[in-house]
């Protein structure tokens, strides 16, 4: 399953990881680029730190990604963690420039694709985050598909999300997911979720109602020799939603005002949620601090699972 590292590869495992490593105890993995380019400071750190503590809670150990100065970093400590929420400079780093920033001595924040790349590596089988990157309105003409959906297709984490942004093409994702062979499971709902909202009108491939459900799932494709990750959709609790269709009027307008900026590549996503942010006066951040918090919680029931 884990494919080895060579011992050459600047790789530091924070003092828990490590120790959890040793003991066999469950870990979840989670990603640093929601932390610099997803959520402003100090929103970003308060939830870097209160889902490390609800992992912590749920009996897992928590191990933040990021390139720091070359280094790969399976679990940051808290000085580390505090410093990459304030850093202005840092990369956005995927499986195309994961290893540019690490043989460049950068410092780099992980994608969800970048992140999966390492938690694999490291031995790490499910990871929380808050939204995934996906088919993106208008992909017909801009081919603006995020590197996460090959990366699910690719290597065997567990990711628990929210579902997918409106900002994307919903449907198109999913086609695309189906299509790579990743399974999309939506925890103990029907429907696909919107990430902000609980409903995006779309009808998820498949649900499961249980932690110990979802791991067995897993356990079972691993059985079968599929390899590849499954999508793990957790909506946002009830009293933390933003209703979809209040969001939708955000989302064009900060659609429109990307293509009239001319953002293209990687400036897209971070371009279009800051531009979210600023337009739902930061309501739109206490529902993704509550969504991430509710994936963190879940993913660790997983891994506890996995390891029973
Ligand atoms: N979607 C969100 N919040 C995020 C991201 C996506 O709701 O912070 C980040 C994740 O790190 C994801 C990346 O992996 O953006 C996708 O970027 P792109 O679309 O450039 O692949
Ligand atoms: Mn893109």
């Amino acid at each position: 399953m884990t494919k080895p590292i060579s011992p050459l590869l600047p790789i530091a495992y924070s003092k828990e990881v490590a120790s959890a490593k040793q003991r066999g105890a469950p870990l979840v993995a989670l990603e640093s680029t929601i932390i610099t380019h997803g959520m402003p400071y100090p929103g970003n750190i308060e939830m870097a730190r209160s889902v490390e503590t609800i992992i912590r809670e749920q009996g897992a150990v928590p191990a933040t990604i990021a390139v720091i100065h070359g280094t790969l970093h399976i679990g940051l400590e808290a000085a580390q963690l505090e410093q990459l929420a304030k850093a202005t400079e840092v990369m956005k780093v995927s499986r195309a420039d994961l290893a540019f920033a690490i043989a460049e001595r950068r410092t780099g924040a992980t994608t969800v694709a970048a992140t999966m790349i390492a938690a694999a590596r490291a031995g790490i089988r499910v990871f929380a985050t808050g939204g995934i990157g996906g088919v993106h309105r208008g992909a017909e003409e801009s081919f603006d598909i995020s590197a996460d959906l090959e990366e699910l297709a690719r290597t065997g984490v567990i990711v628990v999300c929210a579902g997918a942004k409106a900002i994307l093409d919903i449907p198109k994702t999913l086609e695309v997911l189906e299509t790579r062979g990743v399974p999309v499971v939506t925890y103990e709902s029907e429907e696909f979720p919107a990430f902000w909202s609980r409903s995006s009108g779309i009808r998820s491939p498949l649900s499961l109602n249980s932690p110990a459900a979802i791991a067995n799932f897993q356990t079972v494709r691993e059985q079968l020799g599929i390899d590849g990750g499954m999508l793990v959709a957790n909506p946002v609790p009830e009293a933390d939603e933003i209703a979809r269709e209040e969001m939708e009027i955000y989302i064009e307008r900060a659609l429109d005002s990307a293509e009239r900026d001319e953002i293209t590549g990687k400036a897209v996503t971070p371009y279009l949620l800051s531009t979210i942010f600023d337009l739902t006066d930061g309501q739109s951040l206490k529902t993704n601090i509550a969504l991430v918090e509710n994936n963190a919680r879940l993913a660790a029931e997983i891994a506890v699972a996995l390891g029973e």
